[in-house]
């Protein structure tokens, strides 16, 4: 017990004192969107931010066809009479005025035209068709003065691909006077233009716009509009924001002999294949149903014996849950049911003990060997692909977005996503 204690606060303090992890919660704590309107099946036009800028759409309608890694999107027409306003007169939360950050994921199929846009005689941020090479597209951003007759300055960018998704973001930071424009994530070009007041002032059209005969054509999802230029980094993280869910290509199914989710120190694996390591002690989420949790597989994670000062930790008791039931082995493989004991089917041979339980069109399989420490869960059918979360990850066929946190945040740092899945009302030998 003791000795358990000791190591835990060995392990906390080990990961309050890790500089990457201070670095990244610093960096993703913030900032906060001004304006943000998923523009998906979940939230349509609304205004997520709480800046009550909700759009209104004319012609630009929903379309729930899964395009690449979205499954809902806007479809725009390129024509005058498809595009969404957002309103900003009232009480003008999207007039940023100094620095700003507009972003959105977009695919365009045919027609350039306004994605961002603020009043009649300036433009926010266009997606362009070079001049000069037909059919590669690129990205604008007009920088216009708010006290100006023209646009003070321009940036166009090369190349944005036709028919896929496309993660457009165009800054300004007032304070050194630069704009920017990144594709997925990637700053592409930069330009000192000097600080000044932008004119944001007035209402926002995506689509179409009023005195231009310039239409966009394709899919927008995801608009987010930051009152400061966001680094490269958070552009990338403010992409993976869970009001902008993926849906991806299915993963491939799961294999009931494939190698084991943990084994050893432990080494996990996400169900979409991502390798890591994490050092957990007590107990922690797996995998559950993110939806309305039905289900939840949690194991409990205690320091090993033999590895001297080394903190390393290994699984000693699963327990198993479908709504009221539960199920619990530990590392003799003795079986424990406590509840209903229908849902969940109980298999042992004494090497090894399988767990299965159907939900939905779902078949849910964990394979547990208690002397070595080891499990492997999978699954068959669709329903849940995308919905899961914790240690295992969302199972949507991405493994960049595996770490996400119970918050929705995606971090990069194996600590910091694994001990956000500790289960805070478990307690541990
Ligand atoms: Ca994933």
């Amino acid at each position: 017990m003791i000795r358990s204690l000791l190591l835990l606060c060995m392990l906390l303090s080990i990961v309050a004192a890790d500089p990457l992890k201070k670095r990244i919660s610093k960096k993703y704590a913030e900032p906060t969107p001004v304006g943000f309107w998923p523009l998906n099946e979940d939230y349509k036009l609304k205004d997520v931010s709480g800046g009550h800028a909700d759009g209104v759409a004319t012609g630009a309608v929903l379309d729930l066809t899964q395009r690449g890694q979205f499954c809902s999107a806007y479809k725009f027409d390129g024509n005058n009479e498809s595009y969404i306003e957002f309103p900003n007169s009232e009480d003008g939360t999207l007039d940023t005025k100094y620095s700003m950050t507009m972003m959105a994921y977009v695919y365009p199929t045919g027609k350039i035209g306004p994605i961002f846009h603020y009043g009649s005689d300036t433009y926010g941020m266009l997606l362009w068709h070079s001049d000069f090479v037909a059919g590669v597209h690129s990205q604008t951003l007009y920088m216009p003065v708010r006290n100006g007759n023209s646009d003070n300055s321009s940036l166009i960018s090369s190349p944005v691909n036709g028919n896929t998704w496309n993660l457009l973001a165009a800054t300004y930071d007032y304070d050194s006077g630069t704009e920017s424009l990144y594709v997925n994530g990637v700053l592409v070009t930069s330009k000192v233009i000097g600080s000044m007041e932008l004119k944001t002032q007035f209402e926002v059209r995506m689509g179409a716009v009023t005195h231009d005969d310039r239409f966009f054509e394709g899919y927008i999802t995801c608009m987010q509009l930051y009152d400061r230029a966001l680094t490269a980094d958070q552009i990338v993280m403010a992409g993976f924001d869970k009001h902008c869910p993926k849906c991806g290509p299915p993963p491939p199914p799961p294999s009931p002999t494939g190698p084991p989710n943990v084994i050893g120190d432990p080494h996990m694996k996400t169900f979409d294949g991502r390798p890591y390591s994490f050092q957990g002690t007590c107990w922690y989420t797996l995998v559950k149903d993110c939806i309305d949790s039905q289900f939840e597989i949690t194991a409990e994670f205690v320091p090993r014996e033999d590895t001297g000062d080394e903190i390393k930790t290994r699984a000693l008791n699963i327990n198993v849950r479908v709504r009221e039931e539960n199920v619990h082995v530990d590392r003799d493989n003795t079986v424990t049911v406590s509840g209903e004991g229908k849902h969940i089917n109980v298999e042992n041979d004494g090497h090894m003990v399988t767990l299965s339980f159907t939900l939905k069109d779902s078949t849910f399989k964990m394979e547990w060997v208690g002397r070595k420490h080891s499990f492997h869960i999978n699954f068959t059918g669709s329903r849940y692909l995308g919905k899961l979360c914790g240690l295992l990850g969302n199972a949507d066929g991405d493994t960049r977005n595996d770490f996400q946190k119970p918050d929705g945040t995606v971090v990069h740092d194996a600590n910091e996503f694994g001990e956000s899945w500790k289960v805070l009302d478990k307690t541990c030998d």
